[in-house]
């Protein structure tokens, strides 16, 4: 039996965290031979650390083998102690009527805070990975702050978005959903992102050519990806919450599967023309256990060109909404 890893989980109380914890001490994002301990942060605030005292008794219920240990804390140095992996997902979130820059800035506060306390306190190792929206400028913040982990740990999560992009293609081709390859998601995590069909296939050939059927690709496919979280709330009253977590789960499995080739927000290196200073969707290709390269080489046509300037102005916009405070 390996030794056991530490998975720090911000949010752990919230309907992500319900939908996610169980998946992990079960094996299905690190494997079934690796033992986790888990290390629950919550905010500071009794309702959300009695419903984790809650969870943590389901998660001893379970009598799960591989889960070797229940932290429960609302203490970020506590929490993210030795932690290997970080997964981020708590969040605030937008309320009504609020602008999308003081989401963004009441959000950086707690993402700068996380980013030091991680850099400070987390494993030699660690990982980081943001869901808490708006992910990737979340990522972006926490990373800031990081003087001893480099940038490459800090990834957010666009693999709902790939996730999505991949079934509305099965769908529209008639075709089980693993014929569909290589859809990849460029940019934000929010309607601006660009599910990338160009590249990707069908049963090995181009989904351009199976699908044949370029305006919908352009128009509702685009579409339709880019607004299913708005759709899901409209639908169930609640926002995604089993497909997020699952998407974590499968995001975390890639970046720990060498050879795995997936969608990532990771920092830009310039690729795609995404400006150097933001987290960007992009294709990556797990090298070792926990790292990953940029594939930089899929060509983008004058409409995939325009999609992703649309998605890196939003990227540098909302980075210039935080500017100031990521400053120090
Ligand atoms: P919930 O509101 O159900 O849960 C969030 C939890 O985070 C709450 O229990 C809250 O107490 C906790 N929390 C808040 N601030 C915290 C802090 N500073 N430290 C620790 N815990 C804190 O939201 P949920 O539906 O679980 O969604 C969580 C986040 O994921 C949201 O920001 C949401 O927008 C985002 N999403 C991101 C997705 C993605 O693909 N990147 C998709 C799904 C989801 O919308």
């Amino acid at each position: 039996m390996k030794s056991p890893i530490r998975v720090a989980v911000t949010g752990a109380a919230g309907q992500i965290g319900y939908a996610l914890l169980f998946r992990i001490a079960s094996g299905a994002m690190f494997g079934p031979d690796q033992p986790v301990i888990l290390q629950l942060i919550e905010a500071p605030v009794e309702k959300a650390l009695k419903a984790l005292e809650g969870v943590a008794m389901e998660l001893d219920d379970c009598a799960f083998p591989l889960l070797k240990g229940i932290v429960q804390t609302d203490k970020p140095e506590v929490g993210f102690k030795d932690a290997n992996w970080c997964l981020l997902v708590g969040a605030k979130p937008r309320g009504p009527g609020m602008e999308r820059a003081d989401l963004l800035k009441d959000n950086g506060k707690i993402f700068i805070g996380q980013g030091q306390i991680i850099d400070a306190v987390a494993a030699a190792d660690a990982r980081v990975a943001v869901v808490g929206n708006p992910a990737n400028t979340n990522c972006m913040i926490a990373a800031s702050q990081a003087k001893r982990l480099p940038p490459e740990r800090f990834t957010a999560m666009v693999r709902l978005d790939q996730n999505r992009a991949q079934t509305q293609l099965a769908k529209k081709a008639g075709v089980d959903l693993t014929d569909v390859r290589d859809i990849f998601i460029y940019g934000n995590h929010s309607p601006t992102m660009f599910p990338s069909f160009a590249h990707a296939t069908i049963k090995n050939q181009p989904a351009t050519k199976v699908i044949n059927d370029l305006p919908w690709l352009q128009g509702p496919f685009c579409e339709i990806v880019g607004k299913r979280g708005a759709a899901i709330i409209a639908a169930r009253g609640a926002s995604s919450a089993a497909s997020a977590a699952n998407a974590l789960v499968d995001h975390v499995r890639s970046l720990v599967t060498p050879g795995a080739i997936h969608s990532c927000a990771v920092k830009s290196n310039g690729a795609y023309g995404f400006d150097p200073n933001v987290w960007a969707g992009m294709p990556v290709k797990t090298t070792t256990v926990g790292s990953y390269q940029v594939l930089p080489s899929y060509p983008m046509d004058d409409f995939a060109k325009s999609k992703i300037a649309a998605t890196n102005k939003e990227l540098v916009e909302e980075r210039s909404f935080v500017a100031e405070m990521i400053k120090g």
